[in-house]
């Protein structure tokens, strides 16, 4: 049976590719969740891509995912440096949690340096652009599958 990995994205990240270019360049959440989606393909993972612009609907993911999902991709966007919600949420679900953010966090605002929920995060990719999304996928598909030695 395939794995399924929820990728959840938080508020705004809807805006990707149509504002701030500069910090957030060209590419759009659809060409993201197309390259999601076909990377899942070749690593055997059904991928459930998401964006909500509400705190309580990314909790009810969440907490969805702790029985439709075998790992959980999120960029919680401004929700990273604010939520002990979405925190608590992560903390009971058992299956790898991988966070990405599109931008890098620490050559930014001093606001942007603290993330709640990279204290459940398995593993944390920043400032990669939207490749970091594909790191991601290749992340939670070794996570789901280790490899000895690796
Ligand atoms: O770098 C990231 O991926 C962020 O999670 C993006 C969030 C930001 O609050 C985090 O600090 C870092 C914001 C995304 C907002 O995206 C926009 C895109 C275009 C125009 C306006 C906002």
């Amino acid at each position: 049976m395939t794995k399924t990995v929820f990728v959840l994205n938080g508020p705004n990240l809807n805006l990707f590719g149509q504002r701030q270019p500069e910090v957030y360049g060209y590419t759009t959440l659809a060409d993201i969740e197309a390259g999601c989606v076909a990377l899942g393909t070749e690593l055997g993972l059904t991928v459930d891509f998401r964006q909500s612009n509400s705190e309580g609907t990314l909790v009810d993911w969440i907490q969805e995912a702790r029985t439709q999902a075998d790992a959980i991709v999120i960029n919680p966007a401004a929700y990273s440096h604010t939520s002990i919600a979405l925190l608590d949420a992560l903390h009971a679900y058992d299956g790898p949690v991988v966070e990405v953010h599109v931008s890098q966090i620490h050559k930014r605002e001093a606001f942007r340096h603290h993330s709640y929920v990279s204290a459940r995060a398995d593993g944390l990719i920043v400032g990669l652009g939207p490749y970091g999304y594909d790191l991601a996928m290749q992340a939670v598909a070794r996570l789901l599958d280790p490899k000895p030695g690796k």
